[in-house]
């Protein structure tokens, strides 16, 4: 017999608070990117259609991002992570399958992007590519062609030859904060395997760094849009579109400050940004359909023609504005493809050498 609820109080208030759990988890999505890195007009799209409130908190590195997931409780929902720190999650059992089909706009997915993640994440289980894009480095045009006329401007020795850098110390060289992007780009540099799981090459890269350590006066992974913008500084090693970014700050600030950003001539990184759930995500749903929405080709749009990324939605591409799709900084010919490296992540052992390796980088000894 089906007896009223108010007869059985505690049941009845367990019910009522699963239920308002059930709609509660789909009030509000935990969303952490890195910096720089979304259209918030998007966001605010989200938001309007489907209710669901986004809190949004950003990073600048994947290690910190790791730190968090590997612990747990991190209380997000939707991440970011590069590939090789999206396999080390998965096999840390950090992270959730997606359940695809609550991801319909999956359909948008470029190919040979999902191809490309695959080697970290077979068979596409845990993660869906957001953005891809370069290591290289921005330098003020004006700044470094005063030092040096002819500056090697295509060229990786622009940051590594001690002989070089030395020249652009007294207007400001900053290197991205993460040994991820600075011990592959060392190797490559000297010809050596910029994936290389051999400590004495992760120790003649670092040796390299210490080199020019003089001339740096900062690590730092996202005040160096600005920096470079405002003419602060005047060679940054950093990420395409954040170097982008910065020229395009500059050209509008209309101060004169020209920013060129290049993809060095012995190669440089390519990397592949991903969405991911947390397996404890305390809003599944919501993140599958925030995912979702990022994967409508307007949304992923949108935000390339903000962030100046390329994305991993093919349909997106006929929204870009011309001088996103059309720039070759942001959408690679093959020719740059070609000499484009990818990285794969560390086993532990080689993965304390480099961090143990980067921290005597960074302090100099
Ligand atoms: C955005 C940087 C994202 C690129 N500021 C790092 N993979």
């Amino acid at each position: 017999m089906f007896a009223p609820l108010s007869r059985y109080p505690l049941a009845a208030a367990v019910l009522a608070a699963s239920i308002a759990g059930a709609l509660a988890e789909d009030k509000v999505v935990n969303v952490y990117n890195w910096s720089d890195y979304v259209d918030e007009e998007v966001l605010a799209a989200f938001t309007a259609e489907t209710g669901i409130e986004v809190v949004y908190d950003v990073y600048d590195n994947n290690e910190i991002v790791e730190t968090k997931l590997l612990a747990g409780g991190s209380g997000y929902d939707v991440v970011v992570p590069s590939a090789p720190n999206v396999a080390r999650l998965i096999q840390a059992g950090a992270l959730q399958k997606l359940d695809k089909s609550k991801i319909p706009n999956l359909v948008h997915a470029w190919e040979a992007i999902t191809a490309r993640l695959s080697g970290y994440d077979p068979g596409n289980e845990y993660a869906v590519d957001y953005m891809w894009g370069t290591t290289g480095f921005g330098y003020n045009v004006a700044k470094i062609a005063e030092r040096m006329p002819d500056a090697p401007v295509d060229s990786w020795a622009m940051i590594f030859d001690p002989e070089v850098v030395s020249k652009f110390a007294d207007c400001g060289v900053y290197l991205l904060d993460t040994p991820e992007e600075l011990i592959p780009a060392a190797l490559n540099y000297l010809h050596l395997n910029p994936d290389s799981k051999e400590t004495a090459e992760i120790e003649e890269a670092a040796k390299l760094l210490k080199t020019i350590r003089p001339y740096i006066e900062k690590f730092d992974s996202s005040e160096y849009i600005n920096a470079l913008a405002n003419g602060d500084i005047c060679l940054a090693v950093g990420y395409s579109g954040d170097v982008l970014q910065a020229a395009d700050r500059a050209a509008e600030a209309g101060a004169g400050v020209e920013i060129q950003y290049v993809i060095p001539t012995e190669g440089a990184a390519m990397w592949f940004d991903s969405f991911i759930i947390p397996s404890d995500a305390p809003h599944p749903d919501a993140a599958h359909a925030f995912i979702d929405f990022m994967m409508r080709p307007e949304s992923a749009a949108a935000n390339s023609n903000y962030v100046y990324y390329a994305n991993g939605n093919l349909e997106s591409q006929s929204l870009l504005y011309e001088d996103v799709i059309g720039d070759p900084a942001i959408y690679p010919g093959q020719q740059t493809i070609d000499v484009l490296y990818t990285t794969t992540s560390h086993p532990p052992r080689v993965q304390r050498i480099v961090t143990r390796a980067w921290t005597n980088v960074k302090s100099g000894s």
